[in-house]
């Protein structure tokens, strides 16, 4: 399949590669173009690859099957909008992306939209990839399709296993958000890695019940102690990592507040529920974001 992944940080990284391997016809588009690049992954195992990619050739845009948006939420929507009207009509788009609420950015688009969540850590560390750990991505459309099973999802699974298919993906995306709604500000109250935020057991507590509240209302059926069940759960399996929002922090880039959080807190003023913790929550992150100057994309 011949595929364009816009956005190329780590797990943009990591997808081109696999896809690579797989023997797709990959290439990367990057914000200041530029004809190839190289990329260097370190596997979970130590496995190294090393491989160079095309870039940013329109011709290869306008053929593209599918269109794979690695990019941080708050950039999408513009980059998408800008590269849209040289897909041809039958490019899949697949929006990766932590957060919720890019896909109301966006209009209707004549290309056929899917979300995917993922699991995969990987992090750039001098020049290099490393990814860390494998996971899950959670693939499907946002409203219920007909369709039942994409070819799409057999194929991004041989190359980055795991891959899974929703028929409705929303559930998997609100689970996603819960869980970066906890640990991504929390890592920043705190400055930690996410392991040692489960000391932080009863503000956890908490922050699980207004989120589940809101879910419910979405009509999601969340319950609070199985949330937190996740969150600590992923706390253990990630307790060495520092969350993507404490990192954006940390090198003066913008953080995913506004589609996390901020998601939830729009949703939960539409239904009218009180969330306090969580806006506390918002509150920092913004005010640690503006202390840090005009934060970069
Ligand atoms: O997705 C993550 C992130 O850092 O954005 C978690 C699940 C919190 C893992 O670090």
């Amino acid at each position: 399949m011949k595929i364009t992944v816009l956005g190329c940080g780590a797990l943009g990284q990591l997808w081109l590669s696999a896809l690579h391997r797989q023997g797709h016809e990959v290439q990367g588009w990057l914000r200041s173009a530029q004809p190839s690049m190289t990329v260097h992954i370190t596997a979970p195992d130590g496995e190294r690859h090393r491989h160079s990619f095309p870039a940013n050739d329109p011709q290869w845009l306008a053929n593209s099957e599918l269109l794979l948006v690695t990019l941080k939420a708050a950039q999408i929507s513009s980059a998408v909008l800008q590269i849209q009207p040289l897909l041809p009509p039958h490019c899949t788009i697949v929006l990766m992306h932590n957060g919720m609420g890019v896909i109301d950015e966006l209009p209707p688009l004549p290309q056929t939209v899917l979300r995917a969540i993922t699991t995969h850590s990987a992090w750039r560390h001098q020049g290099r990839v490393i990814h860390v750990a494998h996971g899950v991505t959670h693939l499907g459309p946002v409203a219920c399709d007909e369709n039942p099973l994409s070819p799409l999802a057999d194929l991004l699974h041989e190359a980055l296993p795991e891959v899974a298919w929703h028929n409705d993906i929303l559930p998997a995306c609100w689970n996603k958000l819960a869980i970066n709604c906890v640990i991504n500000p929390l890592s920043i109250k705190y400055d930690c890695p996410n392991g040692e935020l489960l000391q932080y057991s009863g503000e956890i507590t908490t922050l699980c019940e207004e989120i589940a509240a809101v879910m419910n209302r979405e009509g999601l059926h969340a319950d609070a102690r199985q949330l937190q069940q996740s969150v600590t759960h992923v706390m253990q399996n990630s307790a060495a990592n520092y969350s993507s929002m404490l990192q954006d922090i940390r090198t003066g880039r913008r953080t995913e507040i506004d589609y996390i959080t901020g998601y939830l807190l729009r949703k939960a003023v539409g239904y009218g529920i009180p969330v306090p913790a969580n806006r506390e929550l918002y509150q920092r992150v913004k005010t640690k974001e503006s202390a840090d100057g005009h934060p970069k994309i």
